[in-house]
């Protein structure tokens, strides 16, 4: 793969970069995004399921669909996208701000990691907001029941009408707008207030480059547009790196 000398030029020079992922860079672990053709929300409607009053509703349901995805994160491994994205800590200071809720990034070996929308790993008691690690429940295809109130168990991920954590969203956007290179990685950047976090990096000067396999909502803000496969385009981002530092 050619990359044009601008980018180059760029990954020569920057030292601060940021990754926002969304569900692509993890789609070559074999963990369904949520749109497109081969997308969760085609069979499962968002508004039945990721969000509040679904959960309160029917909490058995919401919670069997994520205990379903929980084995399906838990048997994933990282792939090359997110293993180059920890290997490029040897070179700058990486930031990586994620939509995702599958520790994968974390998994790989990336220490500064921004989750915008939580992580399917950890769960709250909607009344006493204790904290539950899913290894700490006992976990069955029924929503939990909180060990010191009663109360229902939900996990820890932001359902739409939710707020997304204030010190993740504001650490995320502070890395992005102070990066040199903003990589997009796999995501549509449709979702609020999450896909403003590349625009405010562009905004205040950072290189934009997005990664996808297809063009998005955002390819008409970014510097440079690589169409392909995270795993196979990130690791070859690396190999430049490697030989531009030797
Ligand atoms: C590859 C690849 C490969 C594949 N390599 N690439 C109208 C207008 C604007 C905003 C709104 C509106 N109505 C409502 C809103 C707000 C709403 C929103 O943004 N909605 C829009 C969808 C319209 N946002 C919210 O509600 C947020 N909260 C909020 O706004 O709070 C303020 C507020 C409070 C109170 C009242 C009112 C407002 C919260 C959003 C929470 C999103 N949660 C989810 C679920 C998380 C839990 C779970 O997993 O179940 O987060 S939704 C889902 O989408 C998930 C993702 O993180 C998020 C983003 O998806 P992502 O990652 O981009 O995945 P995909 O599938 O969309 O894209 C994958 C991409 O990968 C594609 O581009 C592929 O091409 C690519 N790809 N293979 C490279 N190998
Ligand atoms: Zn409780």
């Amino acid at each position: 793969m050619q990359f044009k000398q601008e980018f180059l030029d760029k990954l020569k020079d920057a030292k601060k970069i940021v990754f926002f992922t969304g569900a692509g860079i993890s789609a070559e672990s074999s963990i369904p995004t949520f749109r497109g053709k081969d997308g969760i929300w085609n069979k499962m409607k968002p508004e039945e399921l990721a969000n509040f009053d679904a959960f309160i509703r029917n909490p058995d349901l919401v919670w069997e669909w994520y205990q379903h995805r929980r084995i399906i994160v838990n048997t994933a491994l990282p792939n090359a996208g997110h293993t180059a994205i920890a290997e490029l800590e040897k070179y700058y200071d990486v930031s990586v701000v994620t939509q995702n809720i599958d520790d994968l990034h974390r998994r790989a070996g990336s220490t500064k990691i921004f989750e915008l929308h939580g992580n399917i790993e950890r769960n709250f008691c909607i009344e006493c907001h204790t904290f539950y690690n899913s290894p700490e429940l006992e976990i069955t295809n029924t929503a939990p029941k909180c060990k010191k109130c009663g109360g229902l168990v939900r996990p820890d991920v932001v359902w739409f009408g939710e707020m997304l954590p204030q010190d993740e969203f504001s650490g995320g956007e502070k890395a992005a707008e102070w990066s040199d290179i903003c990589f997009v990685v796999g995501t549509s950047a449709v979702v609020y207030p999450a896909a403003h976090i590349p625009i405010s990096a562009k905004r205040s000067g950072s290189y934009i480059v997005e990664i996808n396999i297809e063009p998005t909502e955002l390819s008409r803000y970014t510097d440079y547009s690589l169409f392909g496969k995270a795993g196979e385009i990130l690791p070859k981002i690396v190999e430049e790196v490697k030989k531009s530092k030797s």
